[in-house]
């Protein structure tokens, strides 16, 4: 059945990973499923024909015959449930990397987010220079508990698992602000995920489109 995603026609960040189509297209190039990708706009993303698949206008999408899935943690899940490569066969392996999937986009992801927000979205306001160094120590406490449980390990529960998948996707977000580098194990755990060829595959087709 062919598969269709959406991703965003111009990326804010260029096509540099930050897109969350980037972690979409990297389930499907681990999974080995070939994929189509249609480009939309912002103005199109809030159209009918977008929010019939999307109730919240945003990107990626995810259509493969009749079934049309939103939400990141639930399309990589989907690929992780039907085909080999991204979840353990042992069952009880199996629910922790799925909980590990939960952990990154309801745990880790939210306070990472609030950067981006408290530095772009609310900058100009009053409180910003007051409020940030909070969002930063909400961050700093999520990386702490997360580099003490992975330590030297190269994955966060054996061997990689779409719960890896979610998490360093999550974490990529900090690139640009130094903070994933006061976590040694952590920037090497991310650099690790980057070093994948499914990653690497995923990153070129997407700043492919931004580049063109
Ligand atoms: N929780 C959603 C978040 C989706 C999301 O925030 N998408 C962004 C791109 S990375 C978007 O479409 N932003 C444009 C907008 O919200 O108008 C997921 O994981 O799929």
């Amino acid at each position: 059945m062919a598969i269709t995603i959406t991703a965003f026609e111009r990326s804010p960040d260029g096509g540099k990973g930050l897109a969350r189509d980037t972690r979409v297209r990297w389930a499907l190039e681990e999974v080995g499923q070939p994929y189509e990708v249609r480009l939309v706009s912002f103005a199109a993303m809030k159209e009918p024909a977008h929010l019939a698949l999307h109730p919240f206008g945003q990107i990626p999408t995810y259509e493969e015959g009749d079934l049309a899935l939103f939400e990141t943690g639930s399309i990589v899940l989907h690929l992780a449930e039907r085909h080999a490569g991204l979840l353990p066969d042992d069952a009880n392996a199996r629910a922790r990397a799925i909980t590990w999937m939960f952990a990154a986009i309801n745990t880790v992801e939210p306070p990472i987010l609030d950067l981006t927000t408290a530095r772009i979205l609310e900058r100009d306001r009053p409180w910003a220079t007051e409020r940030l160094p909070l969002v930063v120590d909400r961050i700093r406490d999520r990386l702490t508990q997360l580099s003490a449980r992975l330590g030297d390990a190269d994955w966060l529960d054996g061997a990689f698992s779409a719960g890896d998948l979610m998490m360093v996707s999550v974490l990529l977000r900090l690139r640009m602000s130094g903070i994933l580098e006061e976590y040694p194990n952590l920037a090497a755990y991310v650099a690790r995920g980057e070093a994948r060829p499914a990653y690497k595959r995923a990153f070129d087709a997407q700043l492919a489109v931004n580049t063109r």
